[in-house]
């Protein structure tokens, strides 16, 4: 059966809160380059290598590529019903056993949280990368606590994977809703908006 998750509300409102958090001068309109432009601006504060953040750069342009942003941009809109494309797209690319573009973004994302790479997310790292994303610190805890599914106390890389493929391409599971500490859970009312969710982008 075809998913459709624009049918969901509260799954429509987590994906106008994450445009609404990209979108920092409200104007209703993000462009491909808000989000390749977001790896530059972490580079410093995640101490990442120029291959890291290539590698970031090209997962971005290509999965926000097919979720259907250019360098016009894309009406805030049209962002659920593009997002919930993108992830049939997503599930059906896992259910064939292909990797999904989710997947190189998120191996991505993995090689820069994870600092001492020893291949795994620690607390300390997750505080580092919450707090680059402007969030607060305590975003990390509550990310822990939900995505470090074999309780070790560290979150590997299927781990993230998984998380971020539940919250994000699939019907809403709200177990999973404190995974951004609350942000993005889609419930109402919507908490305080981010403050400055990617501050460190240069356009706006
Ligand atoms: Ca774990």
């Amino acid at each position: 059966m075809m998913v459709d998750l624009t049918k969901d509300p509260k799954w429509v409102r987590r994906a106008l809160a994450y445009f609404d958090s990209v979108d920092r001068a409200k104007r209703g309109v993000v462009t491909l380059d808000h989000f390749i432009m977001f790896a530059d601006g972490i580079k410093e504060r995640c101490e990442a290598s120029d291959e890291e953040i290539s590698q970031m750069k090209d997962a971005l342009r290509i999965v926000y590529t097919d979720v259907g942003f250019t360098y016009a941009g894309m009406k805030r809109e049209d962002f659920p019903k593009k997002l919930n494309d993108f992830a049939s797209r997503e599930r059906e690319r896992k259910k064939n056993n292909e990797d999904t573009f989710h997947t190189k973004l998120m191996d991505a994302n993995f090689n820069i949280i994870d600092k001492n790479k020893d291949c795994r997310l620690s607390l300390d790292e997750l505080k580092i990368w919450v707090t680059t994303i402007g969030m607060p610190e305590d975003a990390a805890q509550s990310y822990l606590l939900i995505a470090d599914t074999n309780k070790n106390g560290t979150i590997e890389l299927n781990e993230l994977r998984d998380a971020e493929f539940k919250f994000w391409f699939e019907p809403i599971d709200n177990t999973f809703d404190n995974l951004y500490g609350g942000y993005f859970s889609g419930n109402q009312p919507r908490r305080t908006p981010i403050r400055n969710l990617f501050c460190c982008w240069k356009m706006c």
